[in-house]
């Protein structure tokens, strides 16, 4: 895979490419990585990147000419090669797993990363082809945004992580929250760990952590439930505890 990134903030991004999955990612997973400054596809004396907005209003729009020539700029080294081009914005599709996995399988991405008041509205229009936003609050540019699109996406390109932390079977590949996890010591400051973990019978574990993941989701993220699917043990045990819960909040109320 190829990714690019535009952005007017190029060393934001020095630090995660340094360490960890972005670094290994290049290293083992056939990523190859560019950065471009877009203050560098400017022509003008003083690299001018912004200016106000048309309309009037506070604050500075990006203009749109450096962003198309930079994207320009990488589509005329890849002839017909398919190219994303992914804008970060608070007015995007939400990012999930389903999106993280579907961005994964791409050959060749580009990211923009917008900054001030966000990027005139025809870069959105006429040179992005998809445009994401990592969650409903409002950061200060696009370049964080890129980074978590990208730990997502590649940590799903195998080879990136580990044969010991496997994407496949973490939370959110199956829709669900996790169990709980426990290591080492086994009695923490008076704070032990579930019997049953150390037991060694696997199935009785298997049915523990089933029936873990089970009553978090309907605790903490019930709408989770209804977009999964979900085995018949695992939709009686739902039963089960919606049942035992209306009866407390019935014994409450009494
Ligand atoms: C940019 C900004 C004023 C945006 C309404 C470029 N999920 C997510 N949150 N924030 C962003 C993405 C994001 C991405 C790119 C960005 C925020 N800003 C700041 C300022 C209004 C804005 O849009 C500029």
């Amino acid at each position: 895979m190829k990714i690019d990134i535009l952005t007017l903030f190029p060393q934001m991004f020095e630090a995660p490419f340094s360490f960890g999955i972005f670094k290994r990612a290049i290293d083992n997973g056939g990523v190859s990585l560019n950065i471009h400054n877009i203050r560098d596809y400017t022509h003008d004396k003083h690299h001018i990147v912004d200016d106000s907005p048309y309309g009037g209003g506070a604050g500075m729009v990006l203009k749109p000419g450096p962003i198309f020539e930079a994207v320009e700029a990488i589509k005329a080294g890849i002839g017909d090669e398919p190219l994303d081009v992914i804008l970060l914005t608070p007015q995007g599709r939400l990012l999930n797993q389903q999106v993280a996995q579907e961005l994964s399988q791409k050959k060749h991405l580009a990211f923009i990363c917008g900054h001030y008041e966000g990027e005139d509205e025809r870069v959105r229009e006429h040179l992005a082809t998809d445009e994401i936003s990592i969650g409903d609050y409002v950061l200060t540019g696009g370049e964080l945004p890129a980074m978590v699109v990208i730990d997502a996406l590649l940590r799903l390109i195998p080879g990136v992580l580990g044969s010991d932390e496997s994407a496949l079977d973490d939370s959110h590949a199956s829709g669900l929250l996790e169990y709980p996890q426990y290591t080492r010591p086994e009695d923490f400051r008076g704070m032990t760990v579930p019997e049953v973990l150390l037991s060694g019978d696997h199935a009785r574990i298997a049915r523990w952590r089933r029936e873990q993941i089970i009553r978090r989701t309907l605790e903490r993220r019930p709408e989770l439930l209804n977009k999964a699917n979900l085995g018949l043990e695992d939709k009686k045990l739902v039963e089960r505890l919606i049942s035992a819960q209306s009866q407390v909040n019935k014994d409450r109320e009494s």
